[in-house]
Parts: structure tokens; sequence; C-alpha cells
């Protein structure tokens, strides 16, 4: 039997669902003790198929951490963000499965989260080895770190895991990586030369990045934004607007890749004030979702002035 499990891709809290996921389905599920399991990454692109077309004929498949689909090969589905329901009736087909399998809740942090307490009250199964993982997946999803110092921190193994995860967890990295994410610490996997080895190159950019972003960086009014669209972008570097910006409220990235033109906005976790805008919706109205305190809108890479053109529309949306 094979198991497909399609995860949020190139994010710590998909490849950690996935982890803890497939070890749940493995220890209650007799039938899958044995079965073999693969793992694919969902990435929200533009033009990304749906999801269902990522689903395996044949195979149990589940999605996670990522939204959701009517495909009748759908066996399985957890997913926390709030913009999860993008097909024309997907909400209302959720909501009348009858299958007890799909899962959806928009006030968990992680998915991760999300699942180890659903099955824990459905099926009774917990793995308390994997405390660490599930708290990590917590912090580092929904940015829960003491300040933008810790955020942006390359110490802890779970931020060494995630820098690799998001920059480095393409299918094949991932296949290695899930099924030891739910067995190993995070500390010996983190000390791992495989990890190591991929690890430096990341902490190089990324410190190329936090330069770039000081020269770019402005502040208005309570946003900070940074246009970064005259070179490619090579990493992400979600927390330093806000070591840059400490008063900032809100931080909007205008970045590109040859895949893709993005617009990245944030509610600065460490704010004095409260949050007057629920992000998720905004970017919805550009095609793009997310949580409400960070979202995205991911444009073809051709639409360079679009992405401008939005990062303006937000500047001052975020601002009134
Ligand atoms: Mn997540």
């Amino acid at each position: 039997m094979d198991v497909l499990v399609a995860h949020h891709g190139y994010c710590f809290d998909g490849a950690a669902s996935a982890a803890i996921f497939s070890r749940f389905l493995r220890e209650t599920q007799p039938a899958l003790a044995e079965a073999r399991f693969h793992f694919r990454g969902l990435l929200y692109e533009p033009n990304a198929p749906p999801p269902g077309d990522k689903l395996m004929v044949g195979a149990i498949n589940a999605i996670l951490d990522y939204r959701y689909t009517q495909s009748p090969y759908l066996d399985w589905y957890f997913d926390h963000h709030v913009s999860a329901f993008q097909e024309p009736g997907s909400e209302l087909h959720f909501q009348s499965d009858r299958t007890g399998r799909k899962f959806h809740d928009g006030t968990y942090g992680s998915c991760t989260r999300f699942i180890i307490d659903v099955v824990r009250e459905r099926w009774g199964w917990t793995a308390p080895d994997l405390e660490d993982l599930v708290s990590w997946s917590d912090v580092i999803d929904a940015a829960r770190f003491r300040d933008a110092d810790e955020a942006s921190s390359f110490d802890p193994p779970a931020m060494k895991l995630a820098a690799v995860v998001q920059e480095q967890g393409d299918d094949s990295m991932l296949a290695w990586m899930i099924p030891k994410l739910s067995t190993t610490s995070l500390a010996e996997l983190a000390a791992h030369p495989d990890v190591v080895r991929r690890l430096e190159p990341i902490k190089a950019r990324h410190e190329a990045l936090s330069l770039r972003m000081e020269q770019a960086g402005e502040q208005r009014g309570s946003v900070a934004w940074f246009d970064l669209s005259e070179a490619p972008l090579d990493t992400v570097a979600k927390f330093v607007g806000y070591k840059l910006f400490p008063t900032a409220m809100y931080s909007i990235v205008l970045s590109r890749t040859p895949k893709r033109v993005k617009v990245s906005v944030g509610f600065n976790p460490w704010s004095r004030h409260p949050r007057r805008h629920d992000i998720a919706k905004l970017c919805e109205r550009y095609g793009g979702g997310g949580h409400p305190v960070v979202g995205a809108i991911s444009l073809p890479p051709g639409e360079l002035a679009k992405g401008k053109a939005i990062m303006e529309e937000f500047l001052q949306a975020l601002n009134t």
C-alpha cells in the first residue's frame, strides 16, 4: 500500500505535520504499518495546480497544512490556514464530509499542534517524544518568539532545521528528513553533517539579505517597507524588518525570484499596539492568502509593476 502525504512545501510546520501524521498512521492503522510513504510539497504559487491534481490514484492521500480540495482521492485533511477554502464550493464540501478524517481549525498557531491534539482526542494516540517538535512548530509557524533577535537566530536546533527546510526543502531532501523528524531529537538531527553542510551557505545569504534590507528599508507611518525587487531574492528573512524598524506595526516586502513576484505582509509580533487589519483578508483581495497576522500575494514573474502597485495600496491600507 502507498500513502501520499502532500504537505505545505518548504515549510517547517508542513514537514513536522507530515512527520507526525505519518507516524500516527503507521502506529494506529495496522494495514499501513508496512506501507510505503511518499511526501510531496505543495506550494502557494501563481497558477499552482489545484491540490487535487497532486494526489496519487490508488494510494491513501493526505493533505496537511495546505488548501482543501474536493478531489474524491482525498482521504485525510488537516489545516489551520484561514484561507484554506479557495475552490468554489469547497467549504461546503468540507462541512458535509462524513468520513471523520478531515479537519480544519483556523485558530491554531501550527498544523502540527492541531494534528497532535485531534489524534489524541479522537484516536487516543500520543507521542511524548515529539513534544519538542510540536512546540517549536507552534513557535515558528505563529512567530511566537520573545523578540526579533530570537526570531532571526540560528542557534536553537529547531531554527537550524527550519532554515534548511525553508530554503532546501525540496521533495528529495524532505523524503530524507521527514521520517527522521518523527523519530530523532531536533538536536541530533540538526547536528547531522548533511544539515550542517546545507546551513552554512544559508547563514551567509541571510547576512547578505539583512544588509540589503537595512539599505532598502523605509518606514512610512506604522509600516516598514522593503522594495527588494531590483535583484532576485535568494533567501528569506521574515523578522529582520522588525529588528531594523522596531516601532513598525507592519512590514511589507516586495521581492522576486525567477518564478514569481511576491508581496509579503506581516504584523510585527512584538508591536505594542493591537493589530487593526486582517492580513489574510487583505491578501485575498489580490488572489493571495495566509493568516490574520501574516500573508502573501504571488504574481507571475512578469508582473513586477503590479507588485509595486499592490505594495503601494497596502502601504495606504495598513496606515488607515
Ligand atoms: Mn502551518
